[in-house]
Protein backbone atom coordinates (compact mmCIF):
# COMPACT_ATOMS: atom_id res chain seq x y z
CA UNK A 1 0.00 0.00 0.00
CA UNK A 2 1.38 3.46 -0.81
CA UNK A 3 2.35 5.91 1.96
CA UNK A 4 -0.65 8.06 1.19
CA UNK A 5 -2.88 5.05 1.49
CA UNK A 6 -1.34 4.30 4.89
CA UNK A 7 -2.12 7.78 6.12
CA UNK A 8 -5.75 7.33 5.21
CA UNK A 9 -6.10 3.71 6.16
CA UNK A 10 -4.44 3.78 9.54
CA UNK A 11 -6.60 1.64 11.77
CA UNK A 12 -3.96 0.92 14.38
CA UNK A 13 -5.08 3.36 17.08
CA UNK A 14 -7.10 1.54 19.69
CA UNK A 15 -7.72 -1.38 17.36
CA UNK A 16 -6.61 -4.97 17.84
CA UNK A 17 -3.42 -6.14 16.16
CA UNK A 18 -2.06 -9.50 15.03
CA UNK A 19 -4.53 -12.31 14.65
CA UNK A 20 -7.28 -10.36 16.48
CA UNK A 21 -7.10 -7.67 13.82
CA UNK A 22 -8.02 -10.22 11.16
CA UNK A 23 -10.62 -11.98 13.31
CA UNK A 24 -12.44 -8.78 14.17
CA UNK A 25 -11.86 -6.62 11.09
CA UNK A 26 -14.83 -4.90 9.48
CA UNK A 27 -12.73 -3.21 6.78
CA UNK A 28 -13.83 -4.26 3.30
CA UNK A 29 -10.23 -4.35 2.05
CA UNK A 30 -9.09 -6.62 4.90
CA UNK A 31 -12.06 -8.91 4.32
CA UNK A 32 -11.45 -8.90 0.58
CA UNK A 33 -7.82 -9.89 1.20
CA UNK A 34 -8.88 -12.72 3.52
CA UNK A 35 -11.36 -14.04 0.96
CA UNK A 36 -8.63 -14.07 -1.69
CA UNK A 37 -6.09 -15.87 0.51
CA UNK A 38 -8.72 -18.37 1.59
CA UNK A 39 -9.62 -18.99 -2.05
CA UNK A 40 -5.95 -19.51 -2.96
CA UNK A 41 -5.45 -22.04 -0.14
CA UNK A 42 -8.58 -23.90 -1.25
CA UNK A 43 -7.41 -23.77 -4.88
CA UNK A 44 -4.18 -25.50 -3.89
CA UNK A 45 -6.03 -28.05 -1.70
CA UNK A 46 -8.61 -29.02 -4.31
CA UNK A 47 -5.91 -28.76 -7.00
CA UNK A 48 -3.81 -31.33 -5.12
CA UNK A 49 -6.83 -33.64 -5.15
CA UNK A 50 -7.10 -33.12 -8.91
CA UNK A 51 -3.44 -34.10 -9.31
CA UNK A 52 -4.03 -37.27 -7.27
CA UNK A 53 -6.98 -38.05 -9.55
CA UNK A 54 -4.88 -37.45 -12.67
CA UNK A 55 -1.95 -39.49 -11.27
CA UNK A 56 -4.29 -42.42 -10.67
CA UNK A 57 -5.60 -42.08 -14.23
CA UNK A 58 -2.14 -41.96 -15.81
CA UNK A 59 -2.55 -45.63 -16.67
CA UNK A 60 -5.30 -48.24 -16.47
CA UNK A 61 -5.61 -50.32 -13.33
CA UNK A 62 -5.42 -49.12 -9.74
CA UNK A 63 -2.16 -47.43 -8.72
CA UNK A 64 -2.53 -44.94 -5.90
CA UNK A 65 -6.08 -45.12 -4.69
CA UNK A 66 -8.86 -47.55 -4.06
CA UNK A 67 -12.14 -46.85 -5.90
CA UNK A 68 -13.88 -45.45 -2.82
CA UNK A 69 -11.08 -42.98 -2.01
CA UNK A 70 -10.92 -41.99 -5.67
CA UNK A 71 -14.60 -41.11 -5.57
CA UNK A 72 -14.09 -39.14 -2.36
CA UNK A 73 -11.41 -37.15 -4.18
CA UNK A 74 -13.68 -36.29 -7.12
CA UNK A 75 -16.48 -35.23 -4.77
CA UNK A 76 -14.30 -33.06 -2.59
CA UNK A 77 -12.41 -31.59 -5.56
CA UNK A 78 -15.72 -30.37 -6.95
CA UNK A 79 -17.23 -29.09 -3.70
CA UNK A 80 -14.08 -27.28 -2.60
CA UNK A 81 -13.30 -25.73 -5.98
CA UNK A 82 -16.86 -24.37 -6.27
CA UNK A 83 -17.60 -23.28 -2.71
CA UNK A 84 -14.04 -22.81 -1.45
CA UNK A 85 -12.04 -21.43 -4.37
CA UNK A 86 -14.11 -19.79 -7.13
CA UNK A 87 -16.97 -18.27 -5.13
CA UNK A 88 -14.76 -16.87 -2.32
CA UNK A 89 -12.32 -15.46 -4.89
CA UNK A 90 -15.16 -13.49 -6.50
CA UNK A 91 -16.28 -12.40 -3.01
CA UNK A 92 -12.74 -11.11 -2.49
CA UNK A 93 -13.00 -9.03 -5.67
CA UNK A 94 -16.46 -7.78 -4.62
CA UNK A 95 -15.21 -6.70 -1.21
CA UNK A 96 -12.20 -4.88 -2.59
CA UNK A 97 -13.72 -3.32 -5.67
CA UNK A 98 -17.45 -2.71 -5.21
CA UNK A 99 -17.13 0.00 -2.52
CA UNK A 100 -14.23 1.63 -4.41
CA UNK A 101 -16.03 1.55 -7.74
CA UNK A 102 -19.26 3.10 -6.44
CA UNK A 103 -17.66 5.62 -4.08
CA UNK A 104 -18.87 3.99 -0.85
CA UNK A 105 -16.81 4.17 2.37
CA UNK A 106 -17.26 0.44 3.06
CA UNK A 107 -19.84 -2.31 2.71
CA UNK A 108 -23.32 -1.59 4.07
CA UNK A 109 -23.08 -4.12 6.92
CA UNK A 110 -19.38 -4.36 7.89
CA UNK A 111 -19.91 -6.73 10.85
CA UNK A 112 -22.04 -9.09 8.82
CA UNK A 113 -19.27 -8.92 6.23
CA UNK A 114 -16.79 -10.20 8.81
CA UNK A 115 -19.18 -12.93 9.92
CA UNK A 116 -19.90 -14.05 6.34
CA UNK A 117 -16.18 -14.54 5.74
CA UNK A 118 -15.31 -16.34 8.98
CA UNK A 119 -18.05 -18.93 8.47
CA UNK A 120 -16.14 -20.16 5.44
CA UNK A 121 -12.99 -21.55 7.08
CA UNK A 122 -15.28 -23.31 9.58
CA UNK A 123 -17.23 -24.96 6.77
CA UNK A 124 -14.03 -25.82 4.89
CA UNK A 125 -12.49 -27.46 7.96
CA UNK A 126 -15.65 -29.50 8.43
CA UNK A 127 -15.55 -30.63 4.82
CA UNK A 128 -11.84 -31.47 4.86
CA UNK A 129 -12.00 -33.30 8.18
CA UNK A 130 -14.61 -35.64 6.75
CA UNK A 131 -11.72 -37.45 5.02
CA UNK A 132 -10.66 -38.60 8.49
CA UNK A 133 -14.05 -39.82 9.68
CA UNK A 134 -15.09 -43.49 9.64
CA UNK A 135 -16.07 -44.33 6.08
CA UNK A 136 -14.26 -41.30 4.71
CA UNK A 137 -15.63 -38.28 2.86
CA UNK A 138 -18.69 -38.19 0.61
CA UNK A 139 -18.01 -40.46 -2.37
CA UNK A 140 -21.16 -39.96 -4.43
CA UNK A 141 -20.13 -36.81 -6.29
CA UNK A 142 -20.53 -33.13 -5.40
CA UNK A 143 -24.18 -33.26 -6.55
CA UNK A 144 -25.10 -35.42 -3.53
CA UNK A 145 -27.67 -37.52 -5.39
CA UNK A 146 -29.86 -39.94 -3.45
CA UNK A 147 -30.20 -42.86 -2.98
CA UNK A 148 -26.38 -43.11 -2.68
CA UNK A 149 -26.16 -40.05 -0.47
CA UNK A 150 -28.80 -41.36 1.93
CA UNK A 151 -26.75 -44.48 2.62
CA UNK A 152 -23.42 -42.80 3.47
CA UNK A 153 -21.73 -42.49 6.86
CA UNK A 154 -21.38 -39.62 9.35
CA UNK A 155 -19.37 -37.45 6.94
CA UNK A 156 -22.50 -37.11 4.82
CA UNK A 157 -24.29 -35.33 7.67
CA UNK A 158 -21.21 -33.19 8.22
CA UNK A 159 -21.22 -32.27 4.54
CA UNK A 160 -24.87 -31.22 4.77
CA UNK A 161 -24.02 -28.96 7.70
CA UNK A 162 -21.01 -27.53 5.84
CA UNK A 163 -23.17 -26.79 2.79
CA UNK A 164 -25.67 -25.01 5.05
CA UNK A 165 -22.94 -22.87 6.56
CA UNK A 166 -21.46 -22.00 3.16
CA UNK A 167 -24.94 -21.09 1.93
CA UNK A 168 -25.48 -18.88 4.96
CA UNK A 169 -22.19 -17.16 4.23
CA UNK A 170 -23.14 -16.60 0.60
CA UNK A 171 -26.57 -15.21 1.48
CA UNK A 172 -25.12 -12.77 4.02
CA UNK A 173 -22.44 -11.69 1.57
CA UNK A 174 -25.05 -11.18 -1.14
CA UNK A 175 -27.40 -9.13 1.05
CA UNK A 176 -24.41 -6.95 1.83
CA UNK A 177 -23.51 -6.48 -1.82
CA UNK A 178 -27.07 -5.72 -2.96
CA UNK A 179 -27.61 -3.24 -0.13
CA UNK A 180 -24.27 -1.55 -0.71
CA UNK A 181 -24.85 -1.15 -4.44
CA UNK A 182 -28.45 0.03 -4.16
CA UNK A 183 -27.98 2.44 -1.24
CA UNK A 184 -24.42 3.66 -1.12
CA UNK A 185 -23.51 4.84 -4.62
CA UNK A 186 -21.93 8.29 -4.91
CA UNK A 187 -24.45 10.99 -5.92
CA UNK A 188 -24.89 10.97 -9.69
CA UNK A 189 -23.72 7.39 -10.13
CA UNK A 190 -26.91 6.00 -11.61
CA UNK A 191 -27.32 2.27 -12.13
CA UNK A 192 -26.60 2.56 -15.85
CA UNK A 193 -23.32 4.37 -15.15
CA UNK A 194 -21.98 1.66 -12.85
CA UNK A 195 -18.85 -0.22 -13.89
CA UNK A 196 -19.74 -3.58 -15.46
CA UNK A 197 -18.07 -5.48 -12.63
CA UNK A 198 -20.50 -3.91 -10.14
CA UNK A 199 -23.44 -4.79 -12.40
CA UNK A 200 -22.44 -8.41 -12.76
CA UNK A 201 -22.01 -8.78 -9.00
CA UNK A 202 -25.40 -7.14 -8.32
CA UNK A 203 -27.05 -9.72 -10.58
CA UNK A 204 -24.94 -12.55 -9.13
CA UNK A 205 -25.98 -11.55 -5.62
CA UNK A 206 -29.65 -11.81 -6.62
CA UNK A 207 -28.98 -15.28 -8.06
CA UNK A 208 -27.33 -16.34 -4.79
CA UNK A 209 -30.20 -15.04 -2.67
CA UNK A 210 -32.69 -16.87 -4.90
CA UNK A 211 -30.90 -20.22 -5.16
CA UNK A 212 -28.97 -20.85 -1.93
CA UNK A 213 -32.21 -21.47 0.03
CA UNK A 214 -33.20 -24.01 -2.65
CA UNK A 215 -29.95 -25.91 -2.07
CA UNK A 216 -30.48 -25.62 1.67
CA UNK A 217 -33.97 -27.10 1.26
CA UNK A 218 -32.65 -29.99 -0.84
CA UNK A 219 -29.92 -30.94 1.64
CA UNK A 220 -32.31 -30.53 4.58
CA UNK A 221 -34.62 -33.07 2.97
CA UNK A 222 -31.58 -35.36 2.59
CA UNK A 223 -30.83 -34.81 6.27
CA UNK A 224 -34.33 -35.76 7.39
CA UNK A 225 -34.41 -38.73 5.01
CA UNK A 226 -31.15 -39.90 6.54
CA UNK A 227 -31.92 -39.30 10.20
CA UNK A 228 -35.59 -38.68 10.88
CA UNK A 229 -37.49 -41.29 8.88
CA UNK A 230 -38.86 -39.10 6.10
CA UNK A 231 -39.07 -40.44 2.54
CA UNK A 232 -38.76 -37.38 0.32
CA UNK A 233 -36.38 -39.18 -1.99
CA UNK A 234 -37.04 -42.81 -1.07
CA UNK A 235 -39.14 -44.66 -3.63
CA UNK A 236 -39.89 -47.44 -1.13
CA UNK A 237 -41.61 -44.87 1.08
CA UNK A 238 -43.48 -43.13 -1.73
CA UNK A 239 -40.74 -40.57 -2.38
CA UNK A 240 -38.91 -39.77 -5.61
CA UNK A 241 -35.11 -39.68 -6.00
CA UNK A 242 -35.49 -37.82 -9.30
CA UNK A 243 -37.22 -34.99 -7.42
CA UNK A 244 -33.88 -34.35 -5.70
CA UNK A 245 -32.26 -33.83 -9.07
CA UNK A 246 -34.93 -31.32 -10.06
CA UNK A 247 -34.50 -29.34 -6.83
CA UNK A 248 -30.71 -29.62 -6.89
CA UNK A 249 -30.36 -28.38 -10.46
CA UNK A 250 -32.88 -25.58 -9.92
CA UNK A 251 -30.11 -24.35 -7.64
CA UNK A 252 -27.28 -25.89 -9.65
CA UNK A 253 -27.74 -24.25 -13.00
CA UNK A 254 -28.03 -20.67 -11.68
CA UNK A 255 -24.98 -21.61 -9.60
CA UNK A 256 -23.09 -22.12 -12.87
CA UNK A 257 -23.81 -18.46 -13.66
CA UNK A 258 -22.88 -17.42 -10.12
CA UNK A 259 -19.48 -18.86 -11.00
CA UNK A 260 -19.20 -17.04 -14.33
CA UNK A 261 -21.06 -13.68 -14.23
CA UNK A 262 -18.46 -11.97 -12.01
CA UNK A 263 -15.85 -13.31 -14.44
CA UNK A 264 -17.72 -11.54 -17.25
CA UNK A 265 -17.58 -8.39 -15.12
CA UNK A 266 -13.83 -8.60 -14.55
CA UNK A 267 -13.11 -9.21 -18.24
CA UNK A 268 -15.40 -6.30 -19.16
CA UNK A 269 -13.23 -4.02 -17.00
CA UNK A 270 -9.92 -5.25 -18.38
CA UNK A 271 -10.46 -5.39 -22.14
CA UNK A 272 -11.41 -1.68 -22.51
CA UNK A 273 -8.31 -0.67 -20.52
CA UNK A 274 -5.86 -2.53 -22.74
CA UNK A 275 -7.75 -1.67 -25.94
CA UNK A 276 -7.81 1.99 -24.84
CA UNK A 277 -11.43 2.23 -25.91
CA UNK A 278 -14.65 2.32 -23.89
CA UNK A 279 -16.52 -0.95 -23.60
CA UNK A 280 -18.54 -1.61 -26.76
CA UNK A 281 -22.28 -1.92 -26.06
CA UNK A 282 -22.38 -1.16 -22.33
CA UNK A 283 -26.19 -1.25 -22.09
CA UNK A 284 -26.41 -4.48 -24.08
CA UNK A 285 -23.84 -5.99 -21.68
CA UNK A 286 -26.08 -5.13 -18.72
CA UNK A 287 -29.20 -6.51 -20.42
CA UNK A 288 -27.36 -9.63 -21.60
CA UNK A 289 -26.14 -10.31 -18.04
CA UNK A 290 -29.68 -9.91 -16.68
CA UNK A 291 -31.12 -12.10 -19.47
CA UNK A 292 -28.62 -14.86 -18.74
CA UNK A 293 -29.54 -14.70 -15.05
CA UNK A 294 -33.29 -14.93 -15.72
CA UNK A 295 -32.93 -17.69 -18.34
CA UNK A 296 -30.69 -19.66 -15.96
CA UNK A 297 -33.83 -20.55 -13.96
CA UNK A 298 -35.48 -22.23 -16.96
CA UNK A 299 -32.86 -24.77 -18.05
CA UNK A 300 -32.17 -27.00 -15.03
CA UNK A 301 -33.35 -30.32 -16.47
CA UNK A 302 -30.65 -30.25 -19.17
CA UNK A 303 -28.55 -31.93 -16.47
CA UNK A 304 -31.07 -34.80 -16.29
CA UNK A 305 -32.05 -35.73 -19.85
CA UNK A 306 -30.95 -39.29 -19.09
CA UNK A 307 -33.55 -39.82 -16.33
CA UNK A 308 -36.26 -39.96 -18.99
CA UNK A 309 -38.81 -37.20 -19.50
CA UNK A 310 -41.59 -36.42 -21.96
CA UNK A 311 -40.45 -35.26 -25.42
CA UNK A 312 -42.13 -31.90 -24.80
CA UNK A 313 -40.03 -31.39 -21.67
CA UNK A 314 -36.85 -32.42 -23.48
CA UNK A 315 -37.61 -29.91 -26.22
CA UNK A 316 -38.36 -27.14 -23.72
CA UNK A 317 -35.10 -27.61 -21.81
CA UNK A 318 -33.11 -28.07 -25.02
CA UNK A 319 -34.36 -24.81 -26.56
CA UNK A 320 -34.23 -22.77 -23.34
CA UNK A 321 -30.60 -23.89 -22.95
CA UNK A 322 -29.76 -22.92 -26.52
CA UNK A 323 -31.46 -19.56 -25.98
CA UNK A 324 -28.77 -18.64 -23.42
CA UNK A 325 -26.24 -18.69 -26.24
CA UNK A 326 -27.86 -15.49 -27.59
CA UNK A 327 -27.04 -13.10 -24.70
CA UNK A 328 -23.71 -14.91 -24.23
CA UNK A 329 -22.97 -14.31 -27.92
CA UNK A 330 -23.81 -10.64 -27.42
CA UNK A 331 -21.14 -10.49 -24.73
CA UNK A 332 -18.45 -12.23 -26.77
CA UNK A 333 -19.27 -9.96 -29.72
CA UNK A 334 -18.97 -6.88 -27.49
CA UNK A 335 -15.58 -7.94 -26.11
CA UNK A 336 -14.26 -8.52 -29.61
CA UNK A 337 -15.79 -5.25 -30.83
CA UNK A 338 -14.12 -3.44 -27.91
CA UNK A 339 -10.75 -4.76 -29.09
CA UNK A 340 -11.50 -3.96 -32.76
CA UNK A 341 -9.22 -1.14 -33.92
CA UNK A 342 -8.10 -0.48 -30.35
CA UNK A 343 -4.54 0.38 -29.36
CA UNK A 344 -3.97 -3.05 -27.92
CA UNK A 345 -1.20 -4.00 -25.52
CA UNK A 346 -0.77 -7.43 -24.02
CA UNK A 347 0.20 -7.22 -20.38
CA UNK A 348 -0.64 -10.26 -18.25
CA UNK A 349 -4.20 -9.16 -17.28
CA UNK A 350 -5.05 -8.70 -20.97
CA UNK A 351 -3.46 -12.05 -21.90
CA UNK A 352 -5.66 -13.84 -19.38
CA UNK A 353 -8.71 -11.83 -20.51
CA UNK A 354 -8.16 -12.74 -24.17
CA UNK A 355 -7.56 -16.39 -23.25
CA UNK A 356 -10.82 -16.19 -21.34
CA UNK A 357 -12.74 -14.97 -24.39
CA UNK A 358 -11.30 -17.69 -26.65
CA UNK A 359 -11.36 -20.65 -24.28
CA UNK A 360 -14.57 -19.88 -22.39
CA UNK A 361 -16.21 -19.80 -25.81
CA UNK A 362 -15.00 -23.37 -26.44
CA UNK A 363 -16.74 -24.34 -23.19
CA UNK A 364 -19.83 -22.49 -24.35
CA UNK A 365 -19.91 -24.34 -27.66
CA UNK A 366 -19.48 -27.76 -26.05
CA UNK A 367 -22.35 -26.68 -23.80
CA UNK A 368 -24.47 -26.16 -26.90
CA UNK A 369 -23.51 -29.65 -28.06
CA UNK A 370 -24.62 -31.05 -24.70
CA UNK A 371 -27.86 -29.07 -24.86
CA UNK A 372 -29.03 -31.26 -27.72
CA UNK A 373 -31.08 -33.84 -25.80
CA UNK A 374 -30.34 -36.97 -27.88
CA UNK A 375 -26.63 -36.12 -27.95
CA UNK A 376 -26.62 -35.48 -24.23
CA UNK A 377 -28.08 -38.91 -23.54
CA UNK A 378 -25.06 -40.38 -25.34
CA UNK A 379 -22.59 -38.16 -23.53
CA UNK A 380 -24.17 -38.23 -20.05
CA UNK A 381 -21.54 -39.01 -17.37
CA UNK A 382 -18.68 -39.16 -19.88
CA UNK A 383 -15.46 -37.17 -20.02
CA UNK A 384 -17.05 -34.89 -22.63
CA UNK A 385 -19.05 -33.32 -19.81
CA UNK A 386 -15.88 -33.04 -17.70
CA UNK A 387 -14.10 -31.33 -20.61
CA UNK A 388 -17.04 -28.97 -21.13
CA UNK A 389 -17.37 -27.65 -17.61
CA UNK A 390 -13.62 -27.40 -17.05
CA UNK A 391 -13.33 -25.13 -20.08
CA UNK A 392 -16.07 -23.02 -18.50
CA UNK A 393 -14.66 -23.05 -14.97
CA UNK A 394 -10.86 -23.19 -15.47
CA UNK A 395 -10.26 -21.15 -18.61
CA UNK A 396 -13.45 -19.24 -17.77
CA UNK A 397 -13.89 -18.49 -14.08
CA UNK A 398 -10.31 -19.17 -12.91
CA UNK A 399 -8.59 -17.32 -15.79
CA UNK A 400 -10.83 -14.29 -15.16
CA UNK A 401 -9.82 -14.44 -11.50
CA UNK A 402 -6.14 -14.47 -12.52
CA UNK A 403 -6.79 -11.61 -14.95
CA UNK A 404 -8.44 -9.59 -12.18
CA UNK A 405 -5.64 -10.31 -9.68
CA UNK A 406 -2.95 -9.12 -12.13
CA UNK A 407 -5.09 -6.11 -13.01
CA UNK A 408 -5.73 -4.91 -9.46
CA UNK A 409 -2.74 -6.30 -7.52
CA UNK A 410 -0.73 -3.10 -8.12
CA UNK A 411 -3.59 -1.09 -6.61
CA UNK A 412 -4.07 -3.50 -3.72
CA UNK A 413 -0.40 -3.79 -2.76
CA UNK A 414 1.11 -0.56 -4.07
CA UNK A 415 3.70 -2.68 -5.92
CA UNK A 416 3.98 -3.73 -9.54
CA UNK A 417 4.07 -7.47 -10.11
CA UNK A 418 6.78 -9.07 -12.23
CA UNK A 419 5.59 -9.05 -15.84
CA UNK A 420 8.12 -11.79 -16.65
CA UNK A 421 6.76 -14.15 -14.00
CA UNK A 422 3.22 -13.18 -15.01
CA UNK A 423 3.89 -14.20 -18.60
CA UNK A 424 5.44 -17.50 -17.49
CA UNK A 425 2.38 -18.16 -15.37
CA UNK A 426 0.06 -17.29 -18.26
CA UNK A 427 1.73 -19.39 -20.94
CA UNK A 428 2.28 -22.44 -18.71
CA UNK A 429 -1.32 -22.21 -17.53
CA UNK A 430 -2.87 -21.77 -20.94
CA UNK A 431 -0.79 -24.55 -22.51
CA UNK A 432 -1.17 -26.88 -19.51
CA UNK A 433 -4.89 -26.27 -19.25
CA UNK A 434 -5.50 -27.19 -22.88
CA UNK A 435 -3.34 -30.31 -22.64
CA UNK A 436 -5.40 -31.51 -19.67
CA UNK A 437 -8.85 -30.78 -20.89
CA UNK A 438 -8.89 -30.87 -24.68
CA UNK A 439 -8.19 -34.64 -24.96
CA UNK A 440 -11.09 -35.23 -22.57
CA UNK A 441 -13.48 -34.30 -25.40
CA UNK A 442 -12.15 -37.25 -27.39
CA UNK A 443 -12.26 -39.56 -24.36
CA UNK A 444 -15.87 -38.60 -23.75
CA UNK A 445 -16.91 -39.05 -27.39
CA UNK A 446 -15.25 -42.48 -27.27
CA UNK A 447 -17.34 -43.35 -24.23
CA UNK A 448 -14.99 -43.09 -21.24
CA UNK A 449 -17.14 -42.63 -18.12
CA UNK A 450 -16.31 -39.98 -15.51
CA UNK A 451 -15.71 -40.64 -11.76
CA UNK A 452 -14.14 -44.07 -12.41
CA UNK A 453 -10.54 -44.82 -11.23
CA UNK A 454 -9.88 -47.46 -13.90
CA UNK A 455 -10.52 -47.57 -17.63
CA UNK A 456 -10.29 -49.72 -20.74
CA UNK A 457 -6.91 -49.90 -22.54
CA UNK A 458 -7.94 -47.87 -25.58
CA UNK A 459 -8.29 -44.74 -23.43
CA UNK A 460 -4.68 -44.86 -22.21
CA UNK A 461 -2.92 -42.36 -24.52
CA UNK A 462 -5.33 -39.45 -24.07
CA UNK A 463 -5.34 -40.03 -20.31
CA UNK A 464 -1.54 -39.91 -20.23
CA UNK A 465 -1.54 -36.65 -22.18
CA UNK A 466 -4.16 -35.21 -19.83
CA UNK A 467 -2.15 -36.18 -16.75
CA UNK A 468 1.04 -34.58 -18.12
CA UNK A 469 -0.97 -31.42 -18.82
CA UNK A 470 -2.44 -31.48 -15.31
CA UNK A 471 1.01 -31.48 -13.71
CA UNK A 472 2.18 -28.64 -15.98
CA UNK A 473 -0.93 -26.66 -15.08
CA UNK A 474 -0.75 -27.52 -11.39
CA UNK A 475 2.91 -26.70 -10.88
CA UNK A 476 2.69 -23.49 -12.90
CA UNK A 477 0.41 -22.18 -10.16
CA UNK A 478 3.49 -22.12 -7.92
CA UNK A 479 4.82 -19.40 -10.25
CA UNK A 480 1.68 -17.44 -9.44
CA UNK A 481 2.18 -17.96 -5.70
CA UNK A 482 5.78 -16.75 -5.90
CA UNK A 483 4.69 -13.74 -7.96
CA UNK A 484 2.02 -12.75 -5.46
CA UNK A 485 4.34 -13.10 -2.46
CA UNK A 486 7.08 -11.10 -4.22
CA UNK A 487 4.61 -8.36 -5.14
CA UNK A 488 3.34 -8.06 -1.59
CA UNK A 489 6.85 -8.00 -0.11
CA UNK A 490 8.24 -5.38 -2.44
CA UNK A 491 9.16 -4.71 -6.01
CA UNK A 492 8.75 -1.61 -8.08
CA UNK A 493 6.33 0.97 -6.73
CA UNK A 494 3.12 0.96 -8.72
CA UNK A 495 2.36 4.16 -10.62
CA UNK A 496 -0.74 6.17 -9.69
CA UNK A 497 -2.09 5.30 -13.11
CA UNK A 498 -0.97 1.70 -13.35
CA UNK A 499 -2.23 1.06 -16.84
CA UNK A 500 -1.16 4.07 -18.87
CA UNK A 501 -3.19 5.35 -21.73
CA UNK A 502 -6.53 4.53 -20.20
CA UNK A 503 -7.18 7.84 -18.47
CA UNK A 504 -10.58 8.24 -20.04
CA UNK A 505 -11.57 5.07 -18.27
CA UNK A 506 -9.90 5.97 -14.99
CA UNK A 507 -12.96 5.93 -12.81
CA UNK A 508 -13.81 2.38 -13.68
CA UNK A 509 -10.32 1.08 -12.93
CA UNK A 510 -10.22 2.61 -10.25
CA UNK A 511 -7.05 4.59 -10.57
CA UNK A 512 -5.37 6.50 -9.02
CA UNK A 513 -5.86 4.50 -5.84
CA UNK A 514 -9.01 5.80 -4.20
CA UNK A 515 -7.66 5.71 -0.64
CA UNK A 516 -10.35 8.31 -0.21
CA UNK A 517 -13.50 7.64 -2.16
CA UNK A 518 -14.96 10.23 -4.45
CA UNK A 519 -17.90 12.44 -3.43
CA UNK A 520 -19.68 12.53 -6.78
CA UNK A 521 -19.45 10.33 -9.81
CA UNK A 522 -16.47 11.35 -11.96
CA UNK A 523 -17.30 12.37 -15.50
CA UNK A 524 -16.40 9.78 -18.11
CA UNK A 525 -14.51 11.41 -20.97
CU1 LIG B 1 -26.89 -26.28 -16.40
Amino acid sequence: MSDAAHAHDDHSHGHPSGIMRWLTTTNHKDIGTMYLWFALIMLFSAGTMALLIRAELFQPGLQLTNPDFFNQLTTMHGLIMIFGAIMPAFSGFANWQVPLMIGAPDMAFPRMNNWAFWLLPVAALMLMSSFLLPGGAVAGGWTMYPPLFIQGGISYDLTILAVHIMGLSSIMGSINIVTTILNMRAPGLTLMKMPLFVWTWLITAYLLIATMPVLAGAVTMLLTDRNFGTHFFNAAGGGDPVMFQHIFWFFGHPEVYILILPAFGIVSQIIPTFARKPLFGYASMVYATASIAILSFTVWAHHMFAVGMPAAAQLFFMFSTMLIAVPTGVKVFNWVATMWKGSLTFETPMLFAIAFVCLFTIGGFSGLVLAVAPVDIQLQDTYYVVAHFHYVLVSGALFAIFAGIYYWLPKWTGHMYSETLGRWHFWLSVIGMNIVFFPMHFLGLAGMPRRIPDYALQFTEFNQIATVGAFIFGFSQLVFLVLVLKTIKGGAKAADRVWEGAEGLEWTLPSPAPYHTFETAPVVK
